[in-house]
């Protein structure tokens, strides 16, 4: 009996002890699969990172390893080629199914840490795992000191629900520095975010290099410092000066595409016409359709252009002309640049909330109308999305655009980012066009999160946990067509880094397990525990998030 007893007394110790003493793991997003296993993996100053021979991507993720380790553990890891180091980064001689483009498996165990997947991106991904698996220390820029930096023994094998997972970021409405973009990038890569969506200009500011076409940067670059709140008609007053601002020159554009490479995403450039064109058209004014040469006094609008004496009045801006020739050689000279500057195989037009009453009530735009036979602004709208369509195509790119470019019939092969809710994108998936959700105001990172009087003055609110529990490929719709989704960070209201993280986080975590991690994988108070321990992470890292998950709605 007594031996029974023993034996009962001494595996519960064995059980207490193995959990009391097995290292917590959080990862964001939660992978496929994780199996813990006892034991772990210690990286130290002689810890070595092996890569295959003549694979210098590989041994460039290597690298991006021995960079984030430094800091903090004061290690340099050496790298070689190897298949005997510590940690051993490899691909795949024969695919591995599951993993399909993007997955990788990760094992650890005392003295050897191995990351295999089909493609480097993969790998990278496995990297990010391995990161997230040390102690939040690790996201420290200085020296930790008595820190043992363990991971876990773990087997995991995961891979993304989509290939799209994005993060959108407004440098229109407030002007960020390239070095801030890099940060925002490389913080997406730590969640496995792929797409970078830069909104580049809007009412507000145009903040791309256009070679030939100068004075989009030297006026519509520049507005008046104040921003109008919700509710306000904030008006530049007389005498008011275009101090605030700044542009990307297409070298920084060219170091920020280069940095997003190198972290697996692809930035998708976005030139939002036909309205939201205030920065153009302060630049260009005969673009427009009344030729309004006082808004060169007002270069971009920086009072509240989306929102009108306290109503929810929109868009009363110019816009393009849709039936000028003067306007396609203008985009084509746009495209033409922007098409060089960015890889990736989509541009954005925008295309969203145009007020279409300039193009209505001009004569010689309801004549055009007339003569092609456009019945009302939403067909006018469709014959210039169309246009641009072509202009795009000429470029060997595709179009991608706001949900608006359904209305009037949407152009041929365009992809369609469903912001007004998931209508369009089911509308889009009926077409058979793909689709971007992106629906609002879920997954609106403007939205406020939690304490309203602490938080920007907006019109809706996103709790962290609809993001998280949001579903966003509804039943009616064919999901064949969804690329994937996104989150959006508009900054009318959001004029600093600090702000702008504080939006960003925690929901942009939410977003990321939601595009990542298999839906029936997902567990809300699960979740939540995760996202104390990356709020860890992020307070050595210096983020600014907003820790109010557990706010009362208010
Ligand atoms: C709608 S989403 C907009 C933006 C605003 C945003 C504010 C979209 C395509 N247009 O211009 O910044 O609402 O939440």
């Amino acid at each position: 009996k007594f031996r029974t007893l023993r034996g009962v007394l001494c595996i519960a110790c064995c059980v207490w002890f193995a959990q009391a003493t097995a290292q917590n793991i959080s990862l964001i997003p939660a992978p496929v699969s994780l199996r813990q296993e006892t034991g772990h993996f210690l990286f130290t100053s002689t810890t070595t990172v092996g890569v295959p021979a003549k694979q210098p991507e590989v041994a460039r993720i290597a690298q991006y390893l021995v960079d984030k380790v430094k800091p903090a553990t004061g290690y340099i890891l050496t790298v070689a080629e190897s298949n005997t180091a510590h940690v051993i980064l490899q691909l795949n001689a024969k695919p591995d199914a599951r993993l399909g483009q993007e997955g990788y498996t990760l094992h650890t165990v005392a003295g050897k840490a191995e990351i295999n997947a089909n493609t480097p991106a993969g790998i990278f991904y496995g990297v990010q795992t391995l990161l997230q698996l040390l102690p939040p220390e690790i996201e420290s820029s200085s020296l930790v000191k008595d820190a043992e930096w363990k991971v876990p023994a773990v087997t995991i094998v995961d891979y993304p629900r989509f290939s799209w997972r994005g993060q959108m970021f407004d440098v229109s409405r407030h002007f960020f520095s390239k070095e801030y973009v890099k940060k925002y990038i490389d913080r997406m890569a730590k969640y496995k975010m792929n797409r970078f969506h830069w909104h580049l200009t809007d009412d507000n500011g145009w903040r791309i290099e256009i070679k030939s076409l100068p004075r989009l940067t030297s006026v519509g670059a520049w507005r008046v410092p104040r921003v109008g709140t919700f509710g306000s008609n904030d008006a530049p007053k007389p005498g008011e000066l275009a101090t605030y601002g700044g542009f990307y020159t297409q070298q920084d554009i060219k170091e920020i595409v280069q940095y997003a490479k190198e972290r697996y995403i692809e930035v998708l450039p976005e030139i939002d016409v036909p309205g939201h064109s205030m920065a153009a058209l302060a630049s260009y004014p005969d673009l427009s359709v009344t030729n309004d040469t006082t808004l060169r006094v007002n270069p971009g609008s920086s009072f509240s252009t989306w929102f009108g004496n306290g109503k929810f009045e929109m868009h009363l801006d110019n816009t393009l002309d849709p039936t000028d020739e003067k306007v396609y050689q203008f985009l084509d000279k746009v495209f033409t640049e922007v098409a060089a500057l960015f890889p990736f195989e989509y541009i954005h037009m925008g295309g969203d909330e145009c007020y279409k009453g300039f193009w209505e009530r001009d004569k010689n735009v309801q004549a055009f109308m007339k003569k092609n036979n456009l019945k009302n602004g939403e067909e006018l709208q469709s014959y210039f999305v169309k246009r641009v369509g072509k202009i795009i195509q000429n470029k060997k790119k595709k179009m991608i655009g706001w949900d608006e470019i359904l209305e009037g019939g949407i152009a041929p092969g365009a992809a369609v980012m469903s912001w007004r809710g998931t209508k369009g994108g089911i509308e889009a998936a009926h077409l058979k066009h793909p689709v971007v959700m992106s629906p609002a105001p879920v997954y609106y990172l403007d939205m406020y999160q939690g304490e309203r009087s602490i938080e920007p003055p907006v019109y809706g609110s996103s709790r962290l946990k609809e993001v998280y529990t949001f579903d966003l490929v509804p039943a009616e719709m064919d999901s064949t067509y969804v690329l994937g989704a996104q989150g959006n960070l508009w900054t009318e209201q959001i004029p600093t880094e600090a702000h702008a993280e504080y939006m960003i986080y925690p929901r942009a975590l939410a977003m990321a397990e939601a595009f990542w991690t298999p839906e029936k994988q997902k567990d809300w108070p699960n979740f939540v525990t995760r996202v104390e321990e990356h709020f860890k992470r992020m307070d050595e890292a210096h983020i600014n998030y907003a820790p109010s998950m557990y706010d009362p709605i208010i």
